[in-house]
């Protein structure tokens, strides 16, 4: 009966896999917790803007070029609703370095991964950021990303990791070449026989992204 009486009630193996499942369990479960979904919506339209100075028709986002940043962290997903008001041409957006990985039809590249999205018409792009980096998204229909439609797209690490490395500040720079000609008179340029050539950009532009 002594015997009996003195066993544990749990066995030592039975309570070091149980502790050890709780930690993971809630390791994972706040792992999960800090992926976040981050929603933007993007009204593309034309618009009058002095990039450098020198007025001309520039492609913007929410009524401002270049288009919002989008700031999000690994695991994070990316919901952007994409309205297209422009008039007469279609419009997709295509997240430039991101992988894709299991959302091919989110590439947002015209002709291959969707149809442009028509005038007056909507879609929305939701995709995974999985590898930190300074990316950036552009236009992917015509010339549509050389007159301005395009815009910084940042993934930090996971909330709480620090990069393997020392910086003093962190300063994001978008970076392009600009014409003053449209990219209509561009487009028809480059396919008219003889080709007339678009020549050396006015200017490279370059804007600061706040963090
Ligand atoms: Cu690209």
């Amino acid at each position: 009966m002594a015997k009996v009486a003195n066993q544990p009630l749990f066995p030592l193996p039975f309570l070091v896999f149980f502790v050890l499942s709780i930690i993971f369990g809630f390791g994972i479960t706040l792992s999960k917790a800090v992926s976040q979904t981050r929603y933007y919506k993007f009204e593309v339209d034309y618009m009058f803007w002095s990039p450098d100075c020198v007025e001309n028709i520039v492609l913007g986002i929410n009524g401002t070029f270049p288009g919002p940043p989008i700031r999000a962290n690994v695991n994070d997903t990316v919901v952007v609703e994409v309205i297209n008001n422009l008039s007469t041409e279609g419009v997709v957006i295509h997240w430039h370095g991101i992988l894709q990985r299991g959302t091919p039809w989110a590439d947002g590249t015209a002709s291959i991964s969707q149809c442009p999205i028509n005038p007056g018409e909507n879609f929305t792009y939701e995709f995974k950021v999985d590898k930190p980096g300074t990316y950036f998204y552009h236009g992917h229909f015509g010339m549509q990303r050389a007159a301005g439609l395009y815009g910084s797209l940042i993934v930090d690490l996971e909330e709480g990791k620090k990069e393997p490395f020392q910086y003093d500040e962190e300063i994001n720079l978008l970076l392009s070449d600009w014409w003053h000609t449209s990219i209509q008179e561009q487009e028809v340029g480059l396919k008219s026989n003889p080709m007339r050539w678009i020549g050396e950009p006015q200017v490279v532009n370059y804007v600061h992204i706040d963090n």
